[in-house]
């Protein structure tokens, strides 16, 4: 008999810390499956993934599925001890008064794809609420990633997915829609050493660095070139989907910073996006950075800050930092 996250929770998270988050992720769970199931019937009910005249705190266009995703969650944190619901979908943190965790979250990651039938998915992230931060709730925002307490992401796909970890391991968990739960999908994930392939958003060369720009000539050179064998490149443009795919098969995802304008720091968010991301590929065996520094050290300035984003195999994230002209270790 598969072990069930309740049970799971039971055993791991044993501590006083730990209990609120067990309660959080419980709530999650709830809303993943109806999020799951709106997108399911999405086309034939109101949340489908047309677009509506509405801007989140990004500038882009929400989609009925965002907003849809967005009250799942926020109802779902309202249920759980959390403090502070930080969303991609909402300009400033969303203050639910008691609760002693603060949640950061991206309701619907790749939402774009929506009418692409490819995954998409919800990542999420788990922080302390220290007194200041009852003062001015954005300030727990402003915490490294290196303070989580848990973070993970759902991936809507042909199986309902959670990815989760509470610093001791990533582990997947499926759901079964028989039983209405979340069960242990394997004991623990680790991302495999050897890496064949590489994720990046090729259409941006021209705006590169020219370390990332020299990086993937190489792997493109193959075996004719110096890391003297052949690559493959996968990129789905939807990060949960790029990043499920990392962890069982190894390779290396980049999102660098680029020329264009409003991409100096690229494009991906680091409270709901890098950090809840590097924590479970850190615990799964990988690395993750900006390109030279470990991205769970990095201070957020605020909620929807954003970092360049390299994460994957070892031995290819600091690879990336020697062609960035940085030590390996
Ligand atoms: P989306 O805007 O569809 O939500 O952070 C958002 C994200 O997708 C990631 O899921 C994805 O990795 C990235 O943007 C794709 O960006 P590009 O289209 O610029 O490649």
């Amino acid at each position: 008999m598969p072990l069930s996250l309740e049970n799971y929770l039971d055993d791991a998270a044993n501590t006083p810390e730990l209990k609120p988050v067990a309660k959080t992720l419980v709530e999650l769970t709830r809303a993943a499956v109806k999020v799951q199931q709106a997108i399911s019937t999405a086309g034939i009910s109101h949340t489908d993934g047309s677009a509506v005249p509405e801007q989140n705190a990004s500038g882009e266009t929400q989609k009925a599925l965002d907003i849809f995703a967005d009250e799942a969650f926020l109802q779902a944190a309202k249920n759980a001890p959390v403090f502070s619901y930080g969303s991609e979908e909402q300009e400033e943190p969303v203050v639910l008064g008691a609760g002693e965790l603060a949640l950061a979250i991206d309701p619907l990651d790749g939402s774009s794809n929506i009418e692409t039938n490819v995954s998409v998915g919800t990542i999420f992230s788990l922080l302390p609420v220290l007194p200041a931060h009852k003062v001015m709730a954005c300030e727990a925002y402003r915490q490294p990633g290196n303070r989580q307490l848990a973070a993970g992401f759902f991936v809507y796909g042909a199986q309902l997915l959670l990815v989760l970890t509470l610093g001791a391991g990533t582990r997947i968990f499926i759901y079964q829609p028989k039983s209405g739960g979340f069960f242990l999908l394997n004991a623990e994930t680790s991302l495999p050493g050897d890496s064949r392939e590489y994720s990046i958003n090729a259409s941006n060369r021209r705006f590169w660095p020219s370390s990332v720009a020299r990086y993937i000539e190489d792997l493109e050179a193959g075996e004719d070139g110096p890391r003297g064998r052949n690559f493959g490149m996968r990129y789905v443009g939807s990060l949960v989907a790029d990043t499920y795919r990392i962890l069982q098969r190894g390779g290396v995802f980049l999102y660098p910073a680029d020329e264009r304008q409003g991409y100096a720091k690229g494009r991906l968010r680091q409270t709901y996006e890098a950090n809840p991301i590097a924590f479970c590929i850190e615990q799964a065996g990988g690395a993750a950075t900006n390109g030279t520094a470990r991205i769970l050290d990095l201070v957020p300035d605020g909620l929807h800050a954003r970092t360049p984003f390299i994460f994957g195999t070892q031995g290819e994230v600091a690879l990336i930092a020697e062609y960035a002209g940085l030590p390996t270790a």
